[in-house]
């Protein structure tokens, strides 16, 4: 997936198809003279409809497209004969897709589910045609319902990625890396902050072809809460992650302090995201010999409680088989044999 094609946000005008008009009109055959109204119903103007894809995963097809309108139902005619419905317009979207007003940002719905669909805008219902307004003091009504015009609507599509496991961690601290070696995702790394701008996922795969879904999100800082950095924004992403793997890089000044520091921000965008499972994983601890481990290790026993902790390498491939067996077990809550 590249950064350009990941489109999680985008604005989209939708106008529902205006119900047709119910028709006036008065039976007339050739030896009949008084037939009676007999004007037909208008059809009922065509829906919005979005629909969950369980194979979309962004929403790169509103990129260009951001205007949809349902076609108009069809005005009713002689005979009692009701117009046709508008055609409807279906928007496939990917599951986790959650919809808000534009203006008032209120939650509309949201689509989990494949197959599930919800109407964005109702069409309008068609009028009535004369016949139904015959009544014993009008034997001959000259008038019809005309139809209910459509309606518009300014949404906001908001793609929450749907992953097993969500990288927490600062910028620079390796979760693009680590998602390239474990998974075949070829996310952009590089050796300066906020490389990645967009989130990436990666399927990895496990022993005995399991396999689970790994999303890389961009470095969180101190203040993102408040708007620094790339802010926090894209922590919708973590939301419906299942565990939440926090990466600190063996070279911190403060692994605990940085730990918490996270933790913080988290805590700001939604209190939920601490509910979640979480391990740690010091990262590029190729760059520790054992003595340094030990000591980082009596420091982290100390300032992490249970949370539990390895050290690894994307680099130098060590523990990456470990890492992989503990967000397995995490994910099926097995507990782990040391
Ligand atoms: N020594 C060592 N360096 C690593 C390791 N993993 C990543 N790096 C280096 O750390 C730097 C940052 O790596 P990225 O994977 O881009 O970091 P990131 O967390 O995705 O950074 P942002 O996207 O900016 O948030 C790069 O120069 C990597 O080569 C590792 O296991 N060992
Ligand atoms: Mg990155």
């Amino acid at each position: 997936m590249t950064e350009g094609n990941f489109v999680d946000y985008v604005k989209i005008y939708a106008q529902s198809g205006n119900g047709g008009k119910g028709s006036v009109h008065l039976h007339r055959e050739k030896y009949i003279t008084k037939g009676g109204p007999d004007g037909g119903d208008g059809g009922r103007g065509g829906h919005v409809i979005m629909r969950g894809n369980e194979n979309l995963w962004t929403l790169v097809n509103f990129k260009f497209k951001k205007h949809f309108r349902a076609g108009h139902g069809g005005h009713g005619s002689k005979q009692r004969s009701t117009g046709a419905d508008g055609d409807d317009v279906y928007l496939d979207v990917p599951l986790g897709t959650v919809v808000k007003h534009a203006e008032t940002q209120e939650v509309l719905f949201e689509i989990t589910e494949h197959g599930e669909e919800k109407i964005l805008v109702e069409g309008g219902m068609g009028g009535r045609g004369n016949w139904h307004f015959k009544s014993s003091t009008n034997q001959t009504p000259r008038y019809a319902q005309p139809g209910i015009p459509g309606q518009e609507i300014d949404v906001i599509f908001e793609l929450k990625v749907l992953a097993d496991v969500g990288l927490v961690g600062f910028p620079n601290a390796g979760k693009s890396t680590l998602l390239s070696v474990i998974t075949s995702a070829k996310p952009k790394i590089a050796d300066y902050e906020f490389t990645t701008l967009k989130p990436n996922l990666g399927i990895v795969e496990h022993r005995d072809y399991q396999s689970f879904v790994m999303a890389d999100i961009p470095g969180i800082i101190e203040g993102a809460a408040e708007g620094k950095g790339l802010g926090h924004y894209f922590l919708r992403h973590i939301e419906r992650n299942a565990t939440l793997l926090f990466l600190i890089p063996a070279d911190s000044k403060d692994i605990g302090k940085e730990y918490h520091i996270l933790l913080d921000e988290l805590r700001r965008y939604n209190p939920e995201l601490l509910d979640k499972e979480r391990l740690i994983a010091i990262s590029k601890s190729d760059m520790l010999d054992d003595e340094l481990k030990a000591e980082i290790r009596v420091e982290l026993d100390k300032e992490l409680g249970n949370v539990p902790y390895l050290f690894i390498s994307s680099v130098a491939q060590q523990n990456i088989t470990e890492l992989k067996d503990r967000l397995w077990a995490m994910l099926n809550n097995e507990k782990v044999v040391e």
